[in-house]
């Protein structure tokens, strides 16, 4: 008798702007797939918690200095880090919901303006990776995004810093081979984005056959 084939998770990416709500859609997403029985986790970059997260995580609180390459190379070694680990996961079934990913990691690096750090060299180091199933981009405007509390005191969380990526983050989006990118209107209510997100999500889930990787 044939046994039928493990149906592969989905790799789910939410990206967007700070203070977009990607944290709070990825915890909704994640209960309401858990809820409809769906084997999900549920993970974040940065990760802060391995040592090369750690690094990450001093630099973004000013506590230390690293040049742009530098940081920039160990926020893409933090991903690498559970690439291996994503595939396995998924090849078990399990959907992944991915808060950030390689798109912040190119974005914000090439928004710091130093003239040796393009978008294309950014991204480079990210190609090879497990590639998204949907990237769910959460749209918000500065005036929507101001309404949710002032900036905090980590580094990137600056006006002028915010406004680069916000035009990168756009000019990533009209790549042709981007065709995984789903963009949300996100300033609305957080119940109403959550649902605009289900479903792209569950037809995603329908829908996924071998897993690709990210490509120059
Ligand atoms: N970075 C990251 C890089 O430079 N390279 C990389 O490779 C990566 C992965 C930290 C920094 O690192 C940079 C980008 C960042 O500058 P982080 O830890 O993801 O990255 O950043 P956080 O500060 O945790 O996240 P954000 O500021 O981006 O916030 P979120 O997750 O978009 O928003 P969330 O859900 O925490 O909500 C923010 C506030 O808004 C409210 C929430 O209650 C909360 O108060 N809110 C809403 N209010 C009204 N209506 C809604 N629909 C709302 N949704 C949320
Ligand atoms: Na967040």
């Amino acid at each position: 008798m044939a046994h039928d084939k493990i149906k592969r998770g989905a790799l789910v990416v939410v990206e967007g702007l700070d203070r977009a709500g990607k944290s709070s859609q990825c915890e909704l997403l994640y209960r309401s797939l858990l809820d409809m029985n769906y084997k999900t986790e549920y993970i974040r970059f940065p990760d802060r918690s391995t040592p090369i997260g750690k690094q990450i995580d001093s630099y973004l609180r000013g506590q230390s200095q690293l040049g742009d390459h530098s940081i920039h190379l160990l926020f893409s070694a933090n991903r690498w880090e559970v690439a291996q680990s994503i595939q396995d996961d998924i090849a078990k079934g399990i959907t992944v919901i991915v808060d950030r990913y390689s798109y912040s990691g190119a974005v914000y690096s090439a928004a710091k303006g130093n003239p040796n750090l393009s978008l294309h060299w950014a991204w480079q180091p990210e190609v090879g990776l497990p590639r998204p199933d949907l990237c769910l981009f959460l749209s918000i405007s500065p005036e929507e995004a101001a309404k949710r509390g002032g900036y905090g005191v980590e580094r990137y969380e600056t006006d002028s810093m915010q406004k680069r990526v916000r035009d990168l983050f756009l000019s990533l989006l009209d790549l042709p081979h981007n065709d995984e990118i789903c963009v949300i209107d996100a300033g609305r209510p957080v119940d109403e984005v959550a649902q605009d997100i289900l479903e792209p999500v569950l037809e995603c889930m329908k829908n996924v056959d071998s897993i690709g990787s990210l490509k120059k």
